[in-house]
């Protein structure tokens, strides 16, 4: 396959393309046509969607970016020093912020060789490319344009230097259990016995604290809520106003996670072109766009003990809003 872009230091694979939109076809025609209608959130993520994100990571309410930064800040060298880390894989990499923390360890410790980060967004792939090569010499950026649910066999081969394979942000959340051990376990096949999985998972904490970070006054959510139905009009020539749907956020407790949704105002009959489909909205009611499941230490580490892997550090800020774990093959 040739590589997206070769430039220096810089190799850009991508793996998606015309996949990718047949993809957002299935899932579409599968989520649509249930009694209960959903569409998994990574199709949020087009140049709008992740600006919004990027918007949202920097609203007082959204308490998560900044408090998983924090920790790194505080932990990221002895986390590389445990490690030994020279590579860093990153899976939903978005912007380099958090990337950088551990970055600047690997240099401190002397160890760094490559960056290899994986997302479903290539505009965001390669302006963090670029943004990181100027600032970091020695360093080679492996890029892979994918979905971790499908390409992880695409993540080049190490160089046998020990990994860091990190999942941050709370990522994992926004897949339902079942799913999650699934991704876990795959994520865990990749792990070579020197090498570390690091994952980001929010807390549970009070409900109204969680509700208000997905519910910001500015209404920047909201638009990336809506965001996903200008992707569906946009990828698959569909007519949705999506100004007539507004945004939903609320903590089910049962669950603990946060679950957000788009509610009709108004009936509408919204025509699909790509897929001949004609999808039919009543008053009120509801398309699910995302979960955002909380965690529990004790979560993490039943989760991990059915993805075949075992805890090995547990890293969380002084108010116990968000941890970062690590985690070997059992
Ligand atoms: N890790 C960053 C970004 C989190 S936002 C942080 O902690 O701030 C989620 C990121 O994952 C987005 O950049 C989105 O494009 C990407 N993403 C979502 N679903 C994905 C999937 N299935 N495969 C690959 N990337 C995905
Ligand atoms: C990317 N993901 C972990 C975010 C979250 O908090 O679940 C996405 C998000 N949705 C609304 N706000 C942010």
């Amino acid at each position: 396959m040739e590589p997206l872009l070769q430039d220096g230091a810089i190799r850009i694979d991508s793996w998606l393309s015309e996949a990718e939109q047949r993809h957002l076809a299935d899932d579409v025609l599968d989520g649509f046509t249930r009694p209960f209608k959903e569409i998994p959130p990574k199709h949020f993520y087009d140049a709008r969607g992740s600006e919004l994100f990027e918007r949202i990571c920097e609203l007082p309410e959204y308490y998560p970016t900044r408090t998983e930064r924090s920790i790194l800040d505080a932990r990221a060298d002895e986390i590389v020093r445990h490690t030994g880390a020279g590579e860093l894989v990153e899976l939903g990499s978005g912007s380099p912020e958090k990337a950088r923390l551990l970055l600047d360890a690997m240099m401190r410790a002397g160890t760094l060789r490559r960056y290899i980060p994986l997302d479903v967004s290539e505009r965001t792939l390669a302006d963090a490319a670029r943004s990181l090569v100027d600032d970091y010499g020695e360093l080679r950026i492996h890029g892979v344009v994918g979905d971790f649910e499908r390409h992880l066999h695409r993540v080049p081969d190490g160089d046998g230097s020990p990994r860091i394979v990190a999942l941050l942000g709370g990522t994992i959340g926004n897949f339902p259990p079942g799913t999650r051990r699934r991704l876990l376990r795959k994520i865990g096949a990749m792990l070579d016995a020197d090498d570390r999985l690091l994952l980001g998972t929010d807390l549970v904490k009070d409900a109204a604290m969680i509700e208000a970070a997905y519910d910001d006054p500015e209404g920047v959510t909201a638009e990336f809520n809506r965001n996903v139905l200008h992707v569906i009009n946009r990828e698959l020539d569909a007519d949705f106003a999506p100004e007539e749907f507004e945004h939903v956020a609320f903590f089910d407790r049962k669950h603990e996670w946060i679950e957000m949704r788009l509610r009709a105002t108004r009936p509408s009959s919204v025509l699909i072109g790509a897929l001949g489909l004609r999808v039919e909205f009543s008053a009120g009611e509801e398309l699910r766009t995302e979960i955002s499941a909380k965690f529990t230490r004790a979560r993490v580490e039943s989760d991990f003990e059915a993805a075949g892997l075992r805890l090995e550090g547990w890293y969380t800020d002084p108010d116990e809003l968000f941890a970062l774990s690590l985690a070997a093959r059992a």
